[in-house]
């Protein structure tokens, strides 16, 4: 028993040891965006069913993070998918260093955001986007559900939000449409600031040809 813990921990170690290596990983050609969001929400089914196109419902409980590299056109994604236990928050910062993108899953029939947006707005980068998608729809949601998941995520300030079920396929269209959307508003609010940058530059340099200083 001892000597399974004992590996379980090097195990946990030398994920996280990788994982490290590659968390800031992501260039300025790369857009970082990481899933939030308690544990058994269903992040990890819904991060492969993305990639994979199917539901697998014997994903083990994430140990630290993975990643995945998606192409939205010119921009790029890198994707994380992190493990919501209480026990490992302490760790999830390191995962959202340089994050420009937070991706808040909460499942539909627990639909509580406070939690994750205080988190995000103490532990994560400033000027970030929050999204949100409510997980597991197959499981009874009613109309007047969603719109009050709508509701609360509009007072929340939550930017895109979305629905899906992992098991059915329902929604995940939508969540690539949104994964995309989002990549695609930080690149231009990139190329915006960069744009201003050299417009200030280039003001500061004609002020320097015409005065001398
Ligand atoms: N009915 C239903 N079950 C789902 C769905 N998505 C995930 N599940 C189940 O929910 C459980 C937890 O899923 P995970 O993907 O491991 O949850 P997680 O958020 O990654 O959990 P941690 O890695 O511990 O943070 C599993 O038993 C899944 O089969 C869904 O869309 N519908
Ligand atoms: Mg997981």
């Amino acid at each position: 028993m001892k000597f399974k813990k004992f590996m379980a921990l090097i195990c946990t170690f030398v994920i996280m040891f990788s994982n490290l290596i590659n968390v800031s990983a992501a260039s300025d050609d790369v857009v970082k965006a990481v899933l939030l969001g308690d544990s058994e929400v269903g992040k990890t089914t819904m991060f492969e069913r993305l990639q994979s196109g199917e539901f697998n419902d014997h994903v083990s409980p994430t140990i630290g993070a993975a990643y995945v590299n998606t192409k939205y056109g010119n921009n790029e994604l890198q994707l994380w998918d992190t493990n919501g236990r209480k026990d490992y928050r302490h760790l999830l910062m390191m995962y959202c260093r340089g994050v420009s993108i937070v991706v808040i899953c909460i499942d539909c029939a627990n639909p509580n955001f406070d939690e994750w947006v205080e988190y995000t707005k103490n532990d994560c980068p400033e000027n970030i986007l929050i999204c949100a998608v409510v997980t597991k729809t197959d499981t009874g949601n009613t109309a007047d559900k969603l719109a009050r998941i709508t509701e609360k995520a509009k007072e929340h300030h939550i930017e895109e939000l979305c629905f899906v079920s992992a098991k059915t396929g329902e929604g995940i269209e939508d969540l690539r449409k949104m994964l995309s959307n989002a990549t695609n508003r930080v690149v231009a609010a990139r190329d915006e600031t960069a744009r201003a940058a050299a417009a200030r530059a280039a003001a500061a340099r004609v002020w320097q040809l015409e005065y001398g200083c």
